[in-house]
């Protein structure tokens, strides 16, 4: 029995990888996307969440996750107006739940999602993939005026002096006056969750420390345990990635799947494989031996321990001359796919011959 679900994101309408292209993959189960056209803090219109549950069942597949409800920087720096945005978050929770999603992925890093120095960087097979080398993230130092400020993939909606003025409130910030902004979050919309039966998956830092001196908390096993124990309920759980952790080799990531799956508590997974350098980290090809984790060992280590959750390949590499949104076109995440079904159903059937 495959407890698995394996998953696709999806970009939606305007994404050139098509719900036809993804239901072709074998084995394809759900979609994850989200409402792009809203800012974050909003409500999403339940006319626009019932369009995409539309489209993807009209597709043959589900609509059961959604990667991400973006948490409003007010939430994280722990402003007076956090409290509306949690009640929209909420709120964001009960609709989505009532088109049927299961499970919601989402962040709590400060001002940048995932920090790359390079989208395109060319392998040595010919394809590009992204990295992040540390002398780069040196050179651009967000607090100096003449610094332009821009390292690819980051929120292009800040003006460069909005940008400069969040920095700089996140920097007289603390971990721990990030705990606890997390912790008032999380008491208030984790109900919410359990109520409407939904999962929230809490997606690790990438790359998993801080960059800029911005405090980084979800980085490490020591800060996961503290986080499941922040809210000790089922429905506060995580989305294991195996790049974001993975590219610290500090972080035994089979050992944190293996753990945090007999737990109840691994919701989602992005599986990725990244190569550790002396100077940063390379995201490479999903298979084992083409970067610095097991692959296969991650994979058994949540089947052993009862996984049965949603689980999509993550970032992959731009292959035979497609070009699209960097680390979410269709052929490599195909590939990626088609190899974590092949180990699944190698360690599954391994498993039932003992
Ligand atoms: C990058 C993604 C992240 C992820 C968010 C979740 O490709 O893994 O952007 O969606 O961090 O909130």
């Amino acid at each position: 029995m495959n407890r698995m679900k394996l998953s696709f994101r999806w970009y939606g309408e305007d994404d050139k990888v098509t719900l036809e292209n993804i239901r072709q993959i074998p084995g394809m189960h759900t979609i994850v996307t989200a409402v792009y056209d809203v800012p974050p803090g909003e409500v999403w219109p339940m006319s626009s969440i019932e369009s995409l549950k539309k489209q993807i069942e009209g597709a043959g597949l589900h609509f059961e996750v959604v990667e991400s409800i973006p948490v409003h920087e007010d939430i994280k720096l722990g402003k007076p107006g956090r409290d509306k945005y949690i009640e929209n978050y909420c709120e964001n929770i009960r609709r989505v739940a009532a088109a049927g999603v299961k499970c919601i992925c989402y962040n709590f890093m400060p001002v940048f999602d995932w920090t790359r120095t390079q989208l395109d960087h060319e392998l040595a097979d010919g394809s590009t993939s992204l990295v992040y080398y540390q002398e780069q993230v040196d050179a651009v130092n967000p607090l100096r005026s003449d610094s332009d400020l821009t390292l690819p993939g980051w929120d292009s909606s800040y003006s460069r002096e909005q940008l400069k003025e969040i920095v700089a409130q996140y920097q007289a910030m603390t971990e721990e006056d990030l705990w606890g902004n997390l912790k008032y979050f999380l008491e208030r919309v984790i109900p919410v969750a359990a109520s409407c039966n939904v999962n929230m998956a809490i997606h690790e830092d990438d790359p998993c420390w801080s960059i800029f001196g911005l405090p980084r908390i979800i980085t490490c096993e020591e800060n996961l345990d503290r986080f499941l124990k922040l809210v000790d309920e089922p429905q506060n759980g995580i989305t294991l990635c195996t790049g974001s952790l993975g590219c610290s080799c500090r972080n035994d990531v089979e050992r944190m799947a293996g753990k945090y799956a007999s737990q109840g508590r691994i919701h989602f997974v992005h599986m990725r494989n990244v190569k550790v350098l002396d100077n940063g980290f390379e995201e490479r090809a999903h298979l084992s031996e083409c970067g610095s984790l097991d692959m296969y060992g991650i994979m058994k280590a949540l089947y052993d321990n009862g996984f049965c959750g949603y689980i999509r390949p993550d970032h992959g590499r731009m292959i035979w001359g497609e070009t699209g949104r960097p680390g979410y076109g269709l052929y490599d995440r195909a590939l990626g796919a088609t190899y974590l079904n092949g180990l699944w159903e190698a360690i599954e059937k391994g498993a039932e011959k003992k």
